[in-house]
């Protein structure tokens, strides 16, 4: 049973999202337990504080790394396990992050425990960084307004990649970016809507030609929308 932690300022943001689909079933099949933790509830002062300015100036404010530490110990502590070692991963969502890939994901769905340090603000004291996280990761190359989304991205991907999460229908391994290339395209009925037809081949019949004219299309989608998926 993995058992994910987020660490954040907005608890409420996660209350929906796990409610749905794969990480419904996931949850109700006991493969994994998600659970947010109000970052302020690590705050020993009355005013509950979790950020301050920023040594040398500039604008913003930066997350304080006491809450984050006391946190993070907490809910090692609270597993009642000293050391579950390389299958506990803290996962510091950031900008400055190394971006998500499938394989990291595959890499998080065999841990223990998953805990996801959400930032917010112009940024976390770099030595949560330094001394708590295992693994700072960005979703990609645009500009949120915190690592709460980008924590929602994780855990989906993560958890659809427990054994026994997906139904039999799908296999993760089957998927898009296994084999290198984006998906080739998909139809359904009607053969022709609004004009536009299906491709005639996938009328057919013939699995080997089927085979052969998605390959292709694979090939020239990836070379449309992702040619750096090419040239690896
Ligand atoms: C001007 C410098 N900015 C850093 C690139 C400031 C800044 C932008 C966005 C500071 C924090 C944030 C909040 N973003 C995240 O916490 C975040 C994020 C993202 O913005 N993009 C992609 N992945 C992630 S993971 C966490």
């Amino acid at each position: 049973m993995l058992r994910v932690d987020i660490i954040t300022i907005f608890p409420d943001y996660f209350r929906e999202p796990f409610d749905y689909g794969i990480i419904r079933r996931a949850r109700a099949a006991s493969l994994v337990e998600i659970k947010a933790h109000d970052l302020r509830s690590w705050t020993s002062d009355k005013h509950k504080v979790v950020d301050d300015r920023p040594f040398g100036g500039g604008d913003g404010m930066v997350l304080k790394p006491e809450p984050i530490f006391a946190a993070v110990e907490a809910l090692a502590e609270a597993r009642r396990r000293e050391d579950i070692g390389p299958t506990k991963r803290v996962v510091l969502l950031s900008p400055q992050g190394k971006p998500l890939t499938q394989s990291l994901a595959t890499e998080f769905a065999q841990c223990e425990q998953l805990v996801l340090v959400c930032g917010r603000y112009e940024g976390v004291d770099e030595r949560v960084a330094d001394v708590l996280v295992t693994d700072e990761i960005s979703i990609g190359d645009y500009v949120l307004s915190g690592g709460e989304p980008a924590a929602l991205v994780v855990i989906d991907a993560v958890i659809r990649l427990i054994p026994g999460a997906l139904g039999s229908e799908t296999s993760a391994s089957t998927e898009s970016f296994s084999d290198g290339l984006l998906d080739y395209p998909h139809y359904t009925r009607p053969p022709e809507f609004d004009g536009k037809k299906v491709p005639e081949v996938l009328l057919t019949g013939h699995h080997a030609d089927i085979a052969r004219w998605r390959r292709q299309a694979a090939e020239e989608k990836t070379k449309r929308n992702r040619p750096d998926l090419l040239k690896k």
